[in-house]
């Protein structure tokens, strides 16, 4: 089958024929039917996530259930869409047992396509506790995109924010993670303030329905320490010397963006304030089944494009050079 592989010091995926995978006793087997890219990749093929041995890239999966392992005793229906949880979690560490799937840190385990085969492939293999029925209605592009595109703001908002109904959230960076936080947050019953320094970016959040846009150039007309939550989708020094400018004292700074490897964090007002500054990874797999139901009654509207999978290499370059508006997902 085909597969577009990660190979150590290659800086392109290798478009290659591979054996079609077998399952193991708890695996399935799915076929793919889209795969979103990721600004993961990229850290991975630039060389800044070293990893040592080949493997088929792809962690944001979708795909249908064609073959299962010897002890799979759930019956899939042809035709019905499954998500991949990415984190493949193990589901008997500590942090598995106690809700933390997202932190699993089983040593047998790695992320699904990124250390292990993924989802830029004819077909994939997934244990089978690590998949997610899609309710009928939702394409399989929206499925696979949203598997870190919607679960990643989807927990950084919901579990780390603790944002709920009323929270005065503002929300920085409107990629592909931003402009699906503002519906989340919107969702979860926010007033919701959205930050970018494109106007376009700003256009499309006033169509979600946001409370307020403001171009980020433009921060300063607004009244400091007012937000229960800020959540940074850049990650740069100075996206984050503005979100801790704009958290009320005893609010929630919730880091997203791997903008840049480290942020300066001024020490007196965060401790005088009692600011809480909170990292966030990925979501868990409970998450996941909730996201999916806010997407299938239209509360968050994942925006994205589809190319063939044979073109990932050059979907990947778009991405590298900043010229994907939104999310992108790949069909074989
Ligand atoms: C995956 C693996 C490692 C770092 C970051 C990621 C994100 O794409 C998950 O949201
Ligand atoms: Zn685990």
């Amino acid at each position: 089958m085909f597969a577009a592989r990660y190979v150590p010091g290659q800086k392109e995926l290798s478009l290659t024929d591979v054996p079609k995978p077998k399952p193991g006793p708890q695996d399935v087997i799915l076929k793919v039917r889209a795969a979103g890219i990721c600004h993961s990749d990229l850290h991975v093929l630039h060389g800044e996530v070293p990893y040592k041995e080949s493997f088929t890239m792809g962690h944001e999966a979708c795909g249908e259930v064609v073959e299962t392992g010897s002890q799979v005793t759930e019956k899939f229906a042809p035709g019905d869409l499954y998500a991949v949880h990415g984190p493949n979690p193990c589901g008997h560490c500590n942090f598995c047992r106690s809700g933390h799937d997202n932190l699993c840190n089983d040593p047998s385990r790695t992320f699904i396509g990124l250390g292990q085969d993924g989802a830029y492939a004819e077909y994939m293999k997934v244990p089978a506790r690590n998949i997610v029925k899609v309710p009928k209605g939702i394409s399989p592009e929206v499925a696979a995109v949203a598997t870190d595109a919607v679960l990643t703001p989807y927990h950084a908002i919901k579990a780390m924010g603790q944002v709920q109904m009323g929270s005065k959230v503002m929300i920085i960076g409107l990629g592909g993670l931003g402009m699906n936080g503002i519906q989340i947050a919107l969702a979860l019953g926010a007033n919701v303030t959205a930050c970018d320094l494109k106007e376009p970016n700003l256009e499309m959040a006033k169509s979600f329905g946001v409370q307020t846009v403001i171009n980020s150039k433009n921060l300063s007309v607004l009244e400091p320490q007012s937000y229960d939550v800020v959540i940074d989708f850049v990650g740069l020094e100075a996206t984050f010397k503005d979100a801790q400018n704009f958290v009320k004292p005893g609010g929630t700074i919730v880091l997203v963006g791997l903008g840049s490897a480290t942020a300066p964090v001024t020490t007196a007002s965060a401790i005088t304030y009692q600011i809480r500054v909170q990292g966030t990874f990925w979501g868990t797999h409970i998450e996941m089944e909730e996201l999916y139901d806010l997407i299938a009654a239209g509360k968050i509207k994942p925006q994205v494009e589809t190319a063939p999978l044979k073109e990932v290499n050059h979907w990947l370059h778009e991405l590298a050079e900043g010229k994907i508006k939104s999310r992108m997902a790949l069909i074989p």
